[in-house]
């Protein structure tokens, strides 16, 4: 039986719409979209694009080839996922030139940092509407996982960041998943044409088998009625993405995605003030999962909740210590951030502005974790002691506030120059009379949602929304 398609997805022209629009229609609502006309001037698709729209397997090869990457193999099935392995890109390219794909099995290169590995390259700009991104302004400063023994080789191959190229053959394809951490992610065709079909997050039981275990890996394969028993009700929404074109796909919508053409795509994973509650509503979930795996051991353990946290990282990719630590120094950054507009501002509309009203609103959506998390671990758990004092000594941190306000003039489309990140240091808000908030001691969720409230109390009246 085929799967019941109800729609397809909309396509609009970057052009015609303004930040606050994409806001409001599809990161607030957490609805798919294809926007065109955002790619003209990037470098990757002048560079690896022949003029009849072929890839330029050549040029990648001859500037990129010593490149270690991951390549799926979409004919094997592991676990949830397809069989990978690693070889260069030049070994990638050179299987894809010279073997037929029946031969080749169909190797689709997936995850390769590309930006991390070549930066000054710039084979594009992120567009407008993706550019708050938390996670890889994070990532650019900070890792993952507090605990470097431990998670070092993992953080530097597969953790370094959320920027990723894609490239395979017409017919290779990507499985049935919804994303990780539930990000938004975004995905262009530099060349080729993407087939994609979705599931609203609405549906996705629909996809389980009967324990809510396992999901349906290929939606395009007999399914079987037993196990998923559910599967015959759910309805899709199906997607060609052609050439230039990028596709927005929200927050826990399931999807499944297959190269119609050989295709070459840059793909973000990202989350920020509008669907942060979307990563913590799924590592709460992966948590219980994690802690139900080995409550059998638990009185035998002398530390069963850590091993649950670090099985939870090893699963989820962050634990709760990871995500806590997140969101307090990005709340730290906000506050930075708004105590700076504050003290350059002439007039009391500085609290209007958009760039504000932003900040406020990812305060607002960083205490709302903060209040879940309270409810979760004891205070202990979290194990961190920051205030925004000894932050701002760290090189990274200052690096972080001044990406966050360049992002938001960005955004918000501030065109007077930017603060000099050097100048804007402990003295400024001791000068501004913020000697309490420098040194409020952060411990726990608690301490972050009275920071937080504080701060907004103090700096600014009345919280709106973005
Ligand atoms: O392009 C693909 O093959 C998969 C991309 C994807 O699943 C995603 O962006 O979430």
């Amino acid at each position: 039986m085929g799967l019941n398609i109800i729609g397809s997805v909309e396509k609009v022209n970057g052009s015609e719409i303004s930040y606050s629009d994409f806001a409001t229609k599809y990161l607030s609502k957490n609805e798919p979209v294809v926007i065109t006309g955002l790619m003209a001037d990037w470098k990757a698709t002048r560079d690896w694009v022949h003029d009849d729209g072929i890839p330029n397997l050549q040029f990648i090869s001859s500037n990129f080839g010593k490149s270690k990457v991951q390549v799926a193999d979409c004919g094997s099935r592991e676990f949830t996922d397809q069989k990978r392995f690693e070889m260069s890109v030049a070994e990638f390219i050179d299987h894809w030139l010279n073997v037929s794909s029946v031969e080749h099995g169909n190797l689709y290169l997936k995850d390769w940092h590309f930006v991390k590995e070549y930066p000054e390259y710039t084979a594009y700009t992120t567009p407008l509407f993706f550019c708050d991104d938390w996670l890889n302004l994070y990532l650019d400063n900070y890792q993952m996982h507090e605990d470097h023994d431990t998670y070092q080789k993992r953080d530097n191959i597969s953790c370094s960041d959320y920027r990723f190229v894609y490239m395979g053959a017409k017919g290779t394809w990507t499985p049935f998943h919804a994303d990780v951490f539930r990000s938004y992610s975004w995905s262009a065709n530099v060349c080729g044409k993407k087939k994609w079909y979705f599931l609203s997050p609405e549906q996705c039981h629909l996809v389980f088998d009967r324990n809510m275990k396992n999901s349906v890996y290929d939606i395009f394969e007999e399914v079987d009625d037993t196990i998923f028993p559910n599967f015959k009700k759910t309805t899709w929404l199906e997607c060609t993405q052609d050439q230039n074109e990028i596709i927005f796909v929200p927050s826990g919508w399931y999807h499944q995605v297959h190269n119609l053409e050989d295709t070459i795509s840059i793909n973000h994973n990202w989350f920020n003030a509008y669907n942060l509650s979307w990563v913590w509503d799924l590592m709460l979930r992966d948590y219980k999962e994690a802690r139900e795996y080995i409550e059998d051991i638990k009185d035998i353990c002398d530390d069963f909740e850590g091993l649950c946290q670090r099985n939870l990282a090893a699963n989820t990719g962050m634990n709760f210590y990871d995500l806590f630590n997140f969101i307090v120094r990005f709340s730290f950054a906000n506050i930075v951030q708004l105590c700076y507009l504050a003290k350059s501002s002439v007039s009391a509309k500085w609290c209007a502005s958009p760039i504000t009203q932003n900040l406020i609103f990812n305060l607002e959506s960083a205490k709302d974790i903060a209040e879940k998390m309270k409810f979760r671990c004891v205070s202990e758990n979290y194990n961190i002691s920051l205030d925004i004092r000894s932050v701002l000594e760290e090189h990274a941190f200052l690096e972080l506030c001044f990406q966050l306000e360049r992002t938001y003039a960005f955004i918000h489309d501030k065109h007077e120059p930017i603060g000099d990140k050097k100048t804007f240091l402990i003295d400024d808000l001791l000068d501004m009379g913020l000697c309490k908030l420098l040194s409020t001691v952060v411990c726990n969720p608690d301490d972050l949602v009275n920071l937080i409230d504080d701060t907004l109390q103090n700096l600014v009246i009345l919280p709106h929304k973005v």
